[in-house]
């Protein structure tokens, strides 16, 4: 799959969620996911007016927005429609099933309601894909599971990645992909039909991605677009900071602009080696 164009492999995706975003990826020539984590309505529905062109997916953190209403996810979904992008919910999800199946679809934010692709940390077991999947199947949702994370220290890898890879395997139907700094192909596959490996195509979203600095004070660690998607392999590049963090909040349309190409110049090199 690390060769197959977006268009081909959104011909192979049958969950709604990731077609979608596969296709948009391809329409507007864009693998950028603009991570939105601001704290107050106007600056947030502003950011995303202004990157909306550049971006496939918006990645948000509702619940870090101090003025919140309801009426900010109309105005989120009509930009949405406005600008061509999918809505990702960077939710966490890490309890029991029945406790995330009503965070999911309740309380104030109501996230299975506008949010077309959620995600979730394997930690309680298959029980957090099924409860999600009770709530975002019938509407057609998409789950990504965090294999691994972009922090310094992070216990999210060998067997515990290889273990999120195997419960992601048995729900293919509504897991759709992985938070990870790499591809997954063939993490904890041992023993498995190799066909059925090779027509396997998890989406692989990246956060930690910076082109002007290595990392911050609280264990984020950065990776060029580069990096992430020729060298590594991934398919959606997730930047926050590096668009409208201090130093770069002069021009957020040429920042989104500059690690969108970026991203997509990585995917074309990476697609145009021959294997
Ligand atoms: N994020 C990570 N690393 C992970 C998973 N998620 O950074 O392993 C999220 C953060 C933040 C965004 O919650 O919203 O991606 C990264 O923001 P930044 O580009 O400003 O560092």
């Amino acid at each position: 799959a690390r060769l197959l164009t977006y268009a081909q492999r959104a011909e192979n995706h049958h969950n709604p969620a990731a077609k979608a975003l596969l296709e948009t990826i391809g329409r507007k020539k864009s693998n950028l996911c603009v991570s939105v984590d601001v704290t107050k309505q106007a600056d947030f529905l502003r950011i995303i007016d202004v990157v909306g062109p550049y971006i496939c997916l918006v990645k948000t953190h509702v619940d870090v927005i101090e003025d919140f209403e309801f009426s900010m996810i109309d105005r989120l979904k009509e930009l949405s429609a406005k600008h061509d992008f999918l809505i990702f919910e960077d939710r966490k999800f890490a309890d029991i099933g029945n406790t995330v199946a009503l965070q999911y679809s309740s309380g104030v934010y109501k996230i299975s309601s506008w949010s077309h692709i959620t995600n979730a940390h394997p930690i309680p077991g298959p029980g957090i894909i099924t409860g999600l999947s009770s709530i975002g199947t019938p509407l057609g949702r998409g789950l990504i599971l965090l294999a691994e994370m972009s922090s310094k220290g992070t216990l999210a890898s060998g067997a515990y990645t290889s273990q999120a890879v195997q419960m992601a395997r048995a729900h293919r139907d509504f897991v759709i992909g992985f938070i990870a700094m790499r591809r997954m192909d063939g993490v904890g596959a041992e023993g498995l039909d190799s066909t059925d490996l090779a027509n396997e195509d998890f989406l692989i979203l990246t956060p930690g991605v910076g082109l002007d600095a290595k990392g911050d004070s609280m264990g984020q660690q950065y990776r060029t677009p580069r990096e992430v998607v020729l060298e590594s392999g991934c398919d959606v590049i997730i930047v926050g900071r590096g668009i409208y963090g201090k130093g770069n909040d002069a021009d957020i349309q040429a920042q989104a602009e500059r690690y969108r190409k970026e991203g997509w110049a990585a995917y074309e090199e990476r697609i145009s080696v021959q294997a």
